[in-house]
């Protein structure tokens, strides 16, 4: 996280993090179809010819949060095993993970090396995801089965971050995601920077301005996110 005070700028980065094929650009390239045209950035994805990510895949969106110039830098790492070093470089400084999990059931074994394959990145950087504001974001939906729905249950009830349902190939669950990370994001660096007290920007009107940001926002919940686990540390066996 970046806090310029003299410029009242507040930048920060989140990673779209999970195993390859899992839908982490899918669900870039959706937001970025939800984003006011004016205040999204290029989409900037290098793939192979097989749509793989190569390095990452960035989009920046920029917008103003009472008389904070906010920046929020989204970013994918690649999924394929041999991309290792490029993830580990893409999570440095990050503020925030959005693990995108794969919900077809071959892919079990696949999240949970890669939850854990994210952990060990993080602590390299000096990270942690005790500390790190996540959510676990089930995508293919359409493609999970009853155990699947299952693993999602006992998560949820572990309730150790928050954990969205997504079919990102038709922008479903996408924002929802997002947006939930977002509110746990500002949560962080409020407690960090006291940015409440200190000038007058809580948590519901920082949330409110980012869903101004979106064309056709999803309709608010009360008492804001339903999903909210509580912020403890995530279990690395559930994913
Ligand atoms: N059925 C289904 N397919 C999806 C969904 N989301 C993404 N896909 C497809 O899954 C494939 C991989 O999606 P990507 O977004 O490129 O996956 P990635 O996680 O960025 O992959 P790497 O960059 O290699 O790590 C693409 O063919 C997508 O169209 C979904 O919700 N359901
Ligand atoms: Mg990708």
């Amino acid at each position: 996280m970046q806090f310029n005070t003299a410029q009242r700028e507040l930048t920060l980065k989140i990673v779209y993090y999970g195993p390859g094929l899992s839908g982490k650009t899918t669900n870039l390239r959706a937001l970025y179809q939800r984003i006011q045209p004016s205040l999204r950035g290029h989409l900037m994805t290098l793939d192979t010819a097989d749509d793989r990510t190569l390095f990452f895949d960035t989009l920046p969106l920029v917008f103003r949060a009472g008389n904070l110039k906010v920046k929020i830098k989204l970013f994918t790492v690649p999924g394929q095993v041999m991309h290792n070093s490029t993830r580990r470089i893409v999570l440095q400084g990050a503020d925030a993970i959005a693990f995108i999990a794969d919900s077809q059931p071959s892919k079990r074994q696949e999240n949970y090396k890669y939850w854990l394959n994210m952990v060990e990145n993080l602590k390299a950087n000096g990270l942690t995801i005790e500390t790190l504001p996540n959510v676990v974001q089930w995508n293919k939906k359409d493609l999970g089965d009853a155990t699947t729905a299952e693993a999602i249950e006992k998560m949820r009830k572990e309730g150790k971050q928050p954990v969205y349902e997504a079919v990102a190939v038709r922008g479903e669950g996408v924002v929802e995601t997002f947006l939930g990370l977002v509110e746990l994001t500002f949560e962080q660096i409020d407690r960090i920077y006291l940015l409440s007290d200190k000038i007058g920007l809580d948590r519901r009107s920082f949330v409110e301005e980012v869903r101004r940001c979106l064309v056709d926002p999803p309709p608010l919940k009360a008492g804001g996110n339903p999903d909210k686990g509580g912020g403890t540390p995530p279990a690395t066996g559930t994913v």
